[in-house]
């Protein structure tokens, strides 16, 4: 094998622009010949965790199941990456024990202002009016991550500044 199974836990508030840079990381791990799998909201909140919102304990459940299914395609030798909120520094511990050696935390780093300045999708403008409760950033919790093994800063870059960045600092933890 020419990869080293890892899982690439992506953390970051909504619209921080996690999904992007999983997607545009995933792509370019293609390019170089990786084999990767995606997990996000997209594929486990609609399947496996369509049982659960977003209370501090579903959040909880929902990182558990995922980081437990991130293990076993990293055990089946695949490139595994995350993208979850992952909004406390307790979820975050716990995806790191289930995972152990392997778990590289990428932190997608873009202040709350500046993710609800740009409200890409109108969420943040609906959770001020109270239409989504316990909304990320606003109200419900984002501990900022301490110390995350990768940190991007797509406040202040360009998306594909901050993927440049993430593919460099990824392939040389995966490449033997
Ligand atoms: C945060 C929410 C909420 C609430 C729905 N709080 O930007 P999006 O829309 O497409 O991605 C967000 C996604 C977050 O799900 P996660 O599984 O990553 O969260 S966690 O790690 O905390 O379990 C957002 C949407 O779901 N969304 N309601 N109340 N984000």
């Amino acid at each position: 094998l020419k990869q080293k199974s890892i899982i690439i836990w992506m953390v970051g508030l909504s619209g921080s622009g996690k999904s992007t840079l999983a997607r545009a990381l995933e792509n370019s791990l293609h390019e170089e010949g990786f084999l990767t799998q995606l997990l996000d909201g997209d594929n486990m909140r609609t399947g496996i965790n369509n049982n659960l919102g977003f209370s501090p304990e579903d959040r909880t459940e929902n990182i558990r199941r995922a980081a437990e299914t991130a293990k076993l395609f990293m055990n089946a030798g695949l490139v595994t990456i995350c993208s979850f909120i992952s909004p406390t520094e307790d979820i975050r511990k716990m995806a790191r024990e289930i995972i152990g050696d392997g778990y590289v935390e990428v932190y997608v780093d873009c202040p709350v202002e500046v993710c609800e300045e740009r409200d890409v999708k109108g969420l943040y403008a609906k959770a001020r009016k109270g239409e989504i409760p316990d909304f990320t950033g606003i109200s419900a919790p984002f501990d900022e991550p301490k110390n995350p093994d990768v940190a991007v800063d797509t406040a202040n870059q360009s998306l594909e500044e901050s993927h440049q960045e993430l593919v460099k600092a990824i392939i040389e933890r995966i490449k033997y």
